[in-house]
């Protein structure tokens, strides 16, 4: 049984060949910089594994957490940001692109700010780099506590228009269980 108790950093990873040699399967996160990948992992887990920062950019390779010894949450840099500029930089997409032709990755937990009303270039991108590879995903939408109901209603939309259901996440809140069932559904 998956009760995400047991969580350890292992490696970060600046390209998938130097991912873990091992076939764990695992289940990446993705979103723009600062939406809270980060903090939605440490939540999962109960315990201040990755790093979360109130600055965007603040994870910047594939870093990999090993979950009851038996898959990985893979925390990846957000995108729509770098330390240059503000835009997607090449080597992020080049990165995240080879990434997913990747056999242990059975999904993704894609992470849209709830007060978000439509998706930009950026966000198509990555969707269609999942399309291309099958990589299932689930949608969550994080700071929910701060998005008002009128929002809400329109990140529900959004996920419908990508045939999801979408589930909202707050920092404040502990409703992780609709989270971590979706994930395992993931893993199979
Ligand atoms: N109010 C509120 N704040 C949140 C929530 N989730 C994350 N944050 C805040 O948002 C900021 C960014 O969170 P991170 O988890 O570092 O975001 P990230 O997506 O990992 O960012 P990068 O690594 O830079 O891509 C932090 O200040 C968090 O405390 C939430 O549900 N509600
Ligand atoms: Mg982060």
């Amino acid at each position: 049984m998956i009760n995400f108790h047991d969580a350890q950093y292992i490696i970060s990873c600046p390209s998938l060949e130097f991912r873990p040699k091992d076939k764990y399967p695992e289940v990446v996160f993705l979103g723009r910089s600062n939406v809270g990948k980060s903090t939605l992992i440490n939540a999962l887990c109960s315990q201040k594994v990755a790093f979360a920062s109130k600055s965007a950019g603040k994870t910047q390779y594939l870093n990999y957490f090993l979950i009851d010894k038996s898959f990985y949450l893979v925390d990846s840099p957000g995108y729509g940001f770098t330390s240059y500029g503000n835009r997607l930089d090449e080597s992020f997409s080049d990165m995240m692109e080879s990434y997913f032709h990747n056999p242990c990755l059975k999904g993704a937990v894609i992470l849209f700010d709830a007060r978000r009303e439509k998706l930009n270039e950026d966000d198509e991108m990555l969707l269609r780099f999942l399309k291309e590879d099958k990589v299932p995903f689930l949608i969550v939408f994080t700071k929910s506590d701060v998005a008002n109901q009128s929002e809400l209603a329109k990140a529900k939309r959004l996920a419908e228009s990508l045939s999801s259901d979408g589930i909202y996440f707050s920092s404040k809140g502990k409703k992780l269980d609709p989270v971590r069932s979706a994930i395992a559904k993931l893993l199979g």
